[in-house]
Parts: C-alpha cells; structure tokens; sequence
C-alpha cells in the first residue's frame, strides 16, 4: 500500500493496451492546483504516450474535490472509455479533511460501481504538501501517471466484456 515502495510513474509498457481510438474524461479539483495541475498533466501525457488522441481527452474542472463526484457523474452521460478523477485533499486543523476525504472516495466508489463507464481514483490525500509534491512529479513519480494506465487498462476489460 505504501507509495513510498513503488513510484507512481513507473509501468510496464509492455502490459499497456493501446488507447488508440479511446475517449478519456478528465475531471479535476481546482483546490491545490499546483498539485492538481501537475497530476492533469502527468495524467494527459501518459495517456498520449499510451496511444490516445489529444483531442480524444475532455477535461472539465469543480471547484473542489467534493465536487469531483457530481462532475464525474455528469460525465457519465458522455460516450467515454473512462472517467479520470483528479484530486488533493491535504490535511488541516480540523476534522473536515475526513469528511472530504470519505465523501470523496465513497461517492467515486459509488459511481464506479453502478454506471458503465469506470471511474479511476486520482485523489490524493496527504498530511502535508510536500506529500502531496512528492506524488503529484516529484520524488514518489505522479499518480496522474499511474492513473492514466489504470484508465486505459480498465477501459480496455471493459471492452473486452462486451
Ligand atoms: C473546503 C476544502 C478544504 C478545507 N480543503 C480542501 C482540500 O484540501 N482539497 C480539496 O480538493 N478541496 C478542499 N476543500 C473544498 C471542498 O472539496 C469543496 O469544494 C467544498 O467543501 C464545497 O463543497
């Protein structure tokens, strides 16, 4: 489970299915966005070195990461592969981080279990901001790497169900 024994960046391309032809949304949390930024970033570029057409990437961004749910979900309506959910909740003073946190994660949760469509978790939620840049391209990789992999992978089994 610890990131800190596996970089967030690091795959084997060759178990990477090609994202030619697929159609990938991009939903991403304003909050943090030096941290989100870099995520999106990551995130598009591995998508695009894995096969998938810039212009076949909607990004849409919420304000927060609360808001990444009901994004998501609209989302949902579109004729995507997948849904990539980009977040950075970082802890403060107060017990709001856990309930953003939960929120968050039991809504995607919830989406991912009962639309078409997979949703893939891109939240990240870390005690302090250098965690959070250590996982968003820095020393840790970036999960918006690891992210796109998943989606491609997960949009590919879906695809091979039908
Ligand atoms: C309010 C809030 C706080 C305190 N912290 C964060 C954060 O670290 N990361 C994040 O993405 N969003 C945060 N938010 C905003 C909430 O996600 C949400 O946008 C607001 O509660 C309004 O619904």
């Amino acid at each position: 489970m610890a990131t800190k024994y596996h970089n967030l960046s690091d795959y084997d391309a060759n178990s990477v299915p090609s994202g030619e032809g697929m159609k990938i949304g991009i939903v991403v949390s304003e909050w943090n966005s030096e941290i989100t930024g870099a995520l999106l970033e990551g995130a598009s570029k591995t998508l695009q070195d894995n096969g998938v057409r810039k212009e076949d990437i909607l990004v849409k961004t919420v304000p927060g990461s609360f808001e990444l749910i009901y994004g998501a979900q609209q989302m949902t309506k579109l004729p995507l592969d997948a849904i990539i959910a980009i977040g950075c909740v970082i802890r403060g003073d107060t017990p709001h981080f856990d309930y953003i946190c939960q929120g968050t994660t039991a809504g995607l949760s919830h989406l991912n279990a009962t639309q078409d469509v997979p949703v893939i978790y891109g939240l990240i939620t870390t005690n302090n901001m250098q965690q959070a840049k250590d996982r968003s391209g820095g020393s840790l990789g970036n999960k918006g790497d690891e992210c796109a992999v998943t989606a491609i992978k997960m949009a590919d089994y879906r695809r091979s169900i039908k």
